[in-house]
C-alpha cells in the first residue's frame, strides 16, 4: 500500500455511490466512553424460556414444533403485512408522500440448539439453512406482488438480535428497498458502459491485489472492501456470476455454507467473543425482469472496533457528513486474515 494512504483519505464505494472518509491513524485516540458487556458463548442447549427453541410456546401463542434442522415460520410481529391497503392522503404529495408497501416477514431457525451459531455450526448443518434460504427466496419471489427478498441475520444484543438462539429473518417488500435499488443501478450503469460486470471486475482486481483478502474458497472470495465502511466489514463475492440464490450449484451451496462458517470463525477468533454483527445477501430483485447485470453478495456490518467490549459509532460526522471510518480496509483484512481457522472454542 502506498505511503500516502495512511493519511487521511477518501475512498468511493463504486456498488452504493457513496464515499467513505479513511483516517488511518485516529484509533489511537484515548478511550473513556462506553464499555459494552462481553457477548460470550452460552452451554444451554435448550432453554424452556426461549421462543425459538423446539417445543416452546412462542410470544404470540404459536407453538415452535420439536423441529429438528431448520424451521421457518411468519414473524409473529411482522412489520409487513401481505394486505396493507393503498394510503389515503392525497394532498401535497411532493412534501407528505406515502406508498403503499405490502410484504411478508419471516424468521428462519438455523438449528435447534440454542447454544449455536453459524461459527460454532458444522458446514452441513450451515448447508440446511443455504437450502432454507434458498426455497425462501424462491418461493416468495415468486409471488407476483413482492418485488425483493431480503435475507439477514442480526447477531447479539449490540446488533437488536431479540434472542441469542440462532436465526435470521428474511422480509420481502412490494417495492425494492433503497440498498439494493442503488446496488441494481450500479450494476446495470457499469454493464452498459463497460460491458462487463461490476463485481466480477473487482473480485478479479482483489484476487490480483490479495491486501484485502480475509478467506475464500473455490467458489467464494471475502475481503475487506477497499472502501468499507464499519471496521471490520466484510464483503463475500460469489467467484462465478451468480444472480442469486437460484443459480448455484449443489457444489456452491456447500462453498457458501463453507465461507460463512470460516468467516464468521475468524470474527469470533477476533476479539474471542461471539462476533456481533448484521449480514444479509443482495441478489436479483424478483421483479420479472432477468436481472443480467445481478451479482450475488453478502454483506457482514459488524460493529465492534479495538475489543470485545468497544464499538464504532456511526454518530457525529458520520450522521451529519459522510461514513468514517479509523483503521485501513488492508490492516483489517490482514488481522482477519491471520487469525486460525479453528474456532477459539475449539481449541480450549
Ligand atoms: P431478531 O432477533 O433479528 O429481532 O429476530 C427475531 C424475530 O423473531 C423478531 O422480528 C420474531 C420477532 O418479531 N419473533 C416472533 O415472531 N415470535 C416470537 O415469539 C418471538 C420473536
Ligand atoms: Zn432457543
Amino acid at each position: 500500500m502506498s505511503e500516502s494512504l495512511q493519511y487521511p483519505h477518501r475512498r468511493f464505494n463504486p456498488l452504493r455511490r457513496q464515499w467513505v472518509l479513511v483516517s488511518p491513524h485516529r484509533t489511537a485516540r484515548p478511550w473513556q466512553g462506553e464499555v459494552n458487556p462481553t457477548s460470550g458463548f452460552s452451554d444451554v442447549h435448550y432453554d424452556p424460556a426461549c421462543y425459538l427453541c423446539p417445543g416452546n410456546t412462542r410470544a404470540g401463542g404459536h407453538l415452535t414444533p420439536k423441529y429438528e434442522s431448520v424451521y421457518v415460520f411468519d414473524n409473529d410481529y411482522a412489520a409487513l403485512l401481505p394486505d396493507s391497503p393503498e394510503p389515503q392522503r392525497r394532498d401535497a404529495p411532493e412534501l407528505l408522500r406515502a406508498d403503499r408497501e405490502r410484504g411478508r416477514c419471516r424468521v428462519l431457525c438455523f438449528h435447534p440448539d440454542h447454544s449455536l451459531t453459524l461459527a460454532r455450526m458444522s458446514v452441513p448443518d450451515i448447508r440446511r439453512v443455504v437450502d432454507a434460504w434458498t426455497e425462501e427466496y424462491r418461493t416468495l419471489g415468486a409471488e407476483p406482488d413482492f418485488r425483493y427478498v431480503q435475507i439477514f441475520e442480526n447477531r447479539g444484543p449490540m446488533m437488536g438480535a431479540s434472542n441469542p438462539h440462532p436465526h435470521g429473518q428474511i422480509w420481502t417488500t412490494e417495492h425494492i428497498p433503497d440498498e439494493p435499488q442503488a446496488e441494481t443501478d450500479s450494476l446495470r450503469d457499469y454493464r452498459a458502459t463497460r460491458g462487463t460486470c461490476l463485481l466480477c471486475d473487482y473480485a478479479a482486481l482483489e484476487t490480483r491485489e490479495k491486501v484485502r483478502i480475509v478467506a475464500q474458497n473455490d467458489s467464494f472470495l471475502a475481503v475487506v472492501p477497499w472502501w468499507a465502511v464499519w471496521p471490520f466489514e466484510t464483503l463475500v463475492l460469489a467467484k462465478r456470476h451468480l444472480r442469486s440464490l437460484l443459480d448455484f450449484t449443489d457444489a456452491e451451496r456447500d462453498a457458501l455454507a463453507g465461507i460463512l462458517k470460516q468467516l464468521t470463525t475468524r470474527y469470533d477468533n477476533l476479539f474471542e467473543t461471539s462476533f456481533p454483527y448484521t449480514m444479509g445477501f443482495h441478489q436479483a430483485p424478483t421483479d420479472g425482469d432477468p436481472h443480467d447485470e445481478w451479482h450475488f453478495h453478502a454483506h457482514f456490518y459488524p460493529p465492534l472496533l479495538r475489543s470485545a467490549t468497544v464499538r464504532k459509532y456511526m454518530v457525529g460526522f458520520e450522521m451529519l457528513g459522510m461514513p468514517q471510518r479509523d483503521i485501513t480496509p488492508e490492516s483489517a483484512a490482514e488481522r482477519l486474515q491471520s487469525l486460525p481457522e479453528t474456532h477459539f472454542m475449539d481449541r480450549r
